[in-house]
């Protein structure tokens, strides 16, 4: 599938809103194809012996956005792509089209481009598998080129799925910490796997893959590599602390990724990998004191995802009127009032959809 042209190729691709409204997400699911609230279900069966159960909690992502082109590449709108889609609980996409291309006058953002729209198209057809996602996609894109890429795929029941190629990344915050981390992977220095249109270049099978269960209030950072060459974790925690919605945190790590990216003193950690890996300045600098230093100037995408508690399913049972009563001095009063209308109808069993905050 061919990308239609873009009515302004400065802007990057993403076909679907780049922003979740985060400050309304907890009454998002009222315009979900969810049952509305209040839903019950009934089941004849007898659960007497049966307490209180919290059976599961559905989640889904406030996300925010934000790409800085890299300063040479402005008029194109860079060589990453990326793509934001609600399905299920969530999905988050970026590709970084390899540069080299363009010695061969291709554009790199051409394959990137195709191929974060495949796999926007392709969502529904993978059953959550963020690796079978990027096979198709890369089946279904017949652009030259290649690209680094990585999609994270959430289930409304917090299982959050990660397909990495290459060296876009991401970390998942908890509490001030990072619980995840995804690992670049590169056959050397500064060439990452990436899927190809040409034979030789790395697969879906090659993807390494992360699954981690997500709490409500986690933050979900992904980035291309323009990020995480030039911000410190450390620095992604302390930018998650400071603002409270995803789009500000985007925004500003792409803003300080841009700003080290340029910062030809800032021992990066794309300067430190570089002198890990043996690259240095020439010897007469170094017997001078000098050092490989220096921000990675590159298109710099940040996607920023808070996981959401969307609501709550929660099933109790009752026999009996007194059952009702029990569950409510078990700190659930609200079920008293359902214990009764279960009476009345003559029902086993409630099942009931709310939002956190009632069961809080
Ligand atoms: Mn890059």
């Amino acid at each position: 599938m061919a990308v239609a042209p873009m009515a302004n190729p400065a802007m990057p691709f993403h076909p679907f809103s780049p922003s979740f409204p985060s400050n309304s997400s907890r009454l998002r699911w009222l315009n979900m194809t969810k049952p509305s609230f209040p839903v019950f279900s009934c089941s004849s069966a007898a659960f007497d012996e049966a307490p209180p159960a919290l059976l599961r909690t559905e989640v889904s992502l406030s996300v925010g956005t934000h790409l800085i082109p890299h300063p040479a590449k402005v008029d194109k709108g860079g060589e990453d792509a990326f793509f934001v889609s609600n399905h299920n609980g969530g999905v988050i996409a970026v590709a970084d089209g390899v540069s080299g291309w363009a010695e061969r006058n291709i554009n790199p953002a051409v394959f990137s481009q195709e191929l974060m729209a495949n796999a926007s198209c392709l969502v529904g057809d993978v059953e959550g598998d963020p690796c079978l996602l990027l096979g198709k996609a890369h089946a279904a894109t017949s652009s030259i080129g290649s690209a680094t890429v990585i999609i994270a795929m959430l289930e409304k029941n917090g299982i959050l799925k990660i397909a990495n190629v290459g060296d876009c990344g991401l970390r998942v915050l908890r509490k001030g910490e990072i619980v995840l981390s995804s690992s670049p992977q590169e056959h050397y220095f500064d060439c990452p796997f990436q899927l190809s249109s040409e034979s030789g270049g790395q697969t879906y099978e090659d993807a390494a893959v992360n699954i981690l269960e997500v709490m409500e209030g986690d933050t979900i950072i992904m980035g291309s590599d323009g990020l995480f060459d030039n911000v410190f974790d450390q620095e992604i925690i302390s930018t998650v602390s400071e603002f409270d919605g995803a789009s500000e945190i985007a925004k500003a790590l792409a803003n300080l990724a841009c700003k080290h990216s340029g910062d030809k003193d800032f021992e990066s950690p794309y300067s430190l990998e570089a002198r890990s890996q043996g690259y240095d300045v020439p010897l007469w600098k170094k017997i001078l004191g000098m050092k490989l230093t220096g921000g990675k100037p590159d298109d710099i995408t940040v996607i920023v995802a808070r996981v959401n508690e969307l609501f709550v399913k929660v099933q109790f049972s009752f026999s009996r009127l007194e059952k009702a009563e029990s569950c409510a001095e078990k700190g659930f009063p609200f079920m008293k009032v359902c214990g009764l209308l279960a009476t009345i109808m003559g029902m086993d069993t409630l099942t009931i959809y709310m939002t956190s905050m009632h069961v809080l």
